[in-house]
């Protein structure tokens, strides 16, 4: 099974690019830009990416990406992984990023975006690798302060697939972003959010009801209300599960206990992403392999798991016949 898997062309579509930076990397860019890091060696921080919660993971994320300064530090954290990613078999992947957490440390949204965007074009001219941008928002900054952000994208609209909500969801409620979802709507922007992660079922009825989103990522915890359930059922929304990531913020104890199984037997359109590889143990092939492992799922609902992503992958139809 792991080398049907290792050859399966593989779709991703949760994916958090500064999620993505290895160690290795995060050394390389702290030396090129004379940032001092609070580990002392690669092993130190691999060492240190041991996880409560949510907030703690969130913590060393936003410490890691300190490193990110110039165009070419995301042109190369997001090549980076783009080759690791088509080495083990993924040929698209739905590419959140975090603009917020780069203007805090005055790193200004045309770096990240020129860095982002010249390795997406040159992973889809050589990598034969396609890529979705999702602009994420911080849930626990201001409304307010997201609304601007988005506005101060404008001549970035036109390259975006999608906006995202992600960060730390436990009393950041979707709701507190009503006004930044209606105004990406307005722009013709897809919407998706995290929900049902570390936060309740509800949230997950409320991104549906006030956001309008498309997907929920992650949506685990919609097993504790049989109506979310339904919903989600009925209208064939996308979860994007994060097995090693949910095991990683102990979300579930472990993969054994993971409610994967439980919901594709509920009917929903279920798909498998890495969330962020360089801190959860393992890119989207690992988490496939792990699943393999603890469900012992066939090739077949490992298909079925992949066309699900396929046909919600924000590319264009020509790419998505090829992917099919
Ligand atoms: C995240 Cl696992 C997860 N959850 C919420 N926000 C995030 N940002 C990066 N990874
Ligand atoms: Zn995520």
């Amino acid at each position: 099974m792991h080398d049907f898997l290792r050859k399966l062309p593989k779709v991703e579509l949760h994916l958090h690019i500064e999620g993505s930076l290895e160690p290795e990397l995060m050394f390389q860019l702290a030396k090129r830009n004379n940032i001092e890091l609070p580990y002392a060696t690669i092993s130190e921080a691999k060492a240190a990416y041991q996880f409560d919660d949510l907030q703690g993971f969130l913590n060393l994320y936003y410490l890691g990406m300190n490193v990110l300064r110039t165009e070419q530090d995301f042109y190369d954290l997001a090549m980076d992984y783009f080759k690791r990613a088509r080495a083990e078999g993924v040929v698209h992947i739905d590419m959140h990023f975090d603009p917020q957490a780069h203007l805090q440390r005055d790193v200004p949204l045309n770096v990240v975006m020129a860095g982002l965007l010249r390795a997406k074009q040159e992973a889809e001219a050589s990598l034969d690798l396609s890529v979705g941008m999702i602009m994420a928002f911080l849930r626990d900054r201001p409304a307010d302060e997201a609304l601007q952000v988005l506005e101060q994208a404008a001549p970035y609209w036109q390259y975006l697939d999608a906006i995202g909500l992600d960060s730390a969801e436990r009393n950041n409620p979707p709701r507190k972003f009503q006004a930044l979802f209606a105004r990406a709507k307005e722009l013709g922007l897809v919407r998706v959010a995290h929900a049902g992660e570390e936060g309740p079922a509800d949230y997950i009825a409320e991104a549906l009801d006030v956001l309008d989103v498309q997907r929920i990522d992650h949506g685990v915890r919609c097993l504790e209300s049989s109506d979310v359930v339904q919903r989600l059922r009925e209208q064939q929304v996308v979860l994007t599960v994060c097995p090693l990531s949910n095991v990683s913020l102990k979300v579930v104890e472990q993969l054994r206990d993971h409610p994967l199984p439980k919901l594709l037997a509920e009917g929903l359109k279920v798909t498998i992403s890495s969330d962020d590889p360089a801190y959860f143990g393992g890119g989207l092939l690992t988490n496939h392999m792990a699943c393999a492992d603890a469900f012992g799922w066939d090739a077949d609902l490992f298909c079925t798991l992949n066309r699900n992503a396929i046909e919600e992958a924000f590319t264009n139809e020509k790419r998505r016949a090829e992917l099919l």
